[in-house]
């Protein structure tokens, strides 16, 4: 529930952007763990009009200009690409022809608000509920690494530095354990050692980036499974949302963090292990989907690692609810004390599962890759 103070708040905020019509509601979305978003209608001459209104988080985006900025380019060239049939997001200006509003707080700290079009007749899931919305999930991401794979990537601005640079999110987790600020390594030693047994793995898209090996992409950066806007009724994939992480980096972390998400069996905060793993015919699915976009366009060392890529972003998200743990919950919003470690021990347990099953991965990549190939060839 929004509390009234913030509802008046929230109905100026919402009288800044250049829309038309009586605003009628402004309720909560729950949709991530870092922005904080609701639900906007306007009734415009008798037709209900829907928006997605947004503050962003500065405390994660210190740079919201160069972050929309990134947006727009991208939303405008997917546009200019794509057919007139596909839904895009839309950033919805101010009156003063400004992509976000900015405000100072009671603290005279500066607040940023933006609005989206609100896509209708969609539907997003916080958990695969079915192997037809895998595949449409793992389809809509390759389908946008597809639709980027020619733009110049130098126009994009890092929106958080090193985001997925699991090297350095490791030296970023050996220091939350060194200082250990608010005593509580003294609660999570199995978890921490789990993470510096596998320091090596950390390595290796990091170094395969940076000496060439594979390329550096237009790449969402944040493939969750709620991230899909689906077709209410047919389930076929409309739009990619959240777009803030939209920066260069590997395809291979994308496709991993997908499978991650999307193929687990149970929520990132199940607290009981025993129900948390990989499902395979949903890893099938992912794969398929994101293969019956990409793989024309994949260079060999991607579909190699594409296996140790679904290991490796959930090693270096189980380090960043781990060190978020350690350093005093400052980074991902949380609803109790040990949540962040809660997170960070479902992730492990996926990571030890995800090491069980690699080799049956690696192979079942390699035949979908191959099937991909030749439905891409029959194609052309
Ligand atoms: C955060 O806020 P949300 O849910 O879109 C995080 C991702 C994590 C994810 C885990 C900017 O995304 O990297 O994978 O939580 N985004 C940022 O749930 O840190
Ligand atoms: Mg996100």
């Amino acid at each position: 529930m929004v509390i009234i103070k913030d509802y008046m708040e929230l109905k100026r905020i919402i009288k800044e952007f250049d829309i038309t019509g009586k605003l009628i509601e402004i309720s909560p979305i729950n949709n991530g763990i870092i922005n904080t978003t609701y639900l906007v209608v306007f009734d415009d001459e008798g037709k209900k009009r829907k928006f997605v209104l947004q503050k962003i988080n500065t405390n994660v985006f210190k740079k919201p200009y160069q972050l929309m900025k990134n947006i727009e380019n991208v939303t405008s060239y997917m546009r200019n690409v794509e057919s007139e049939n596909d839904s895009n997001l839309s950033v919805i200006e101010t009156k003063d022809g400004a992509s976000l509003y900015m405000m100072m707080d009671d603290f005279s700290q500066k607040e940023y608000y933006r609005v989206y079009n609100y896509i209708d007749d969609s539907v997003t899931y916080n958990q695969s509920v079915n192997t037809d919305v895998v595949y449409s999930t793992g389809k809509a991401f390759g389908h946008f690494q597809k639709v980027l794979r020619n733009y110049p990537v130098e126009l994009l601005s890092e929106t958080i530095e090193n985001f997925h640079n699991t090297k350095k999110r490791f030296q970023d987790f050996l220091r939350s354990y060194k200082e250990n600020v608010v005593d509580r390594n003294k609660t999570a030693f199995e978890e921490i050692a789990k993470i510096l047994s596998r320091k090596d793995d950390c390595n290796l898209i990091v170094d395969m980036l940076d000496d060439g090996t594979i390329p550096v992409r237009v790449t969402h950066n944040d493939t969750k499974v709620n991230n899909v806007l689906m077709n209410k009724e047919t389930k076929e994939p409309m739009a990619v949302i959240d777009l803030d992480t939209v920066m260069p980096g590997s395809g291979l972390y994308d496709y991993g963090d997908g499978v991650r998400s999307a193929c687990s069996t149970a929520l990132e905060d199940e607290k009981d292990l025993s129900e948390v793993s990989i499902d395979m015919d949903m890893f099938k699915a992912y794969t398929d989907g994101y293969l019956s976009e990409m793989a024309p366009y994949l260079v060999p060392e991607e579909v190699d690692n594409m296996a140790n890529a679904i290991k490796i972003i959930t090693l270096e998200l189980s380090m960043r609810f781990l060190g978020d743990y350690l350093d005093g919950d400052i980074y991902f919003k949380t609803n109790y004390e040990t949540h962040n470690l809660d997170r960070a021990r479902n992730q492990l347990k996926l990571v030890e599962d995800i090491e069980s099953k690699l080799p049956l991965m690696e192979s079942y990549i390699k035949e979908s890759y191959q099937n991909a190939l030749g439905k891409a060839k029959v194609k052309k």
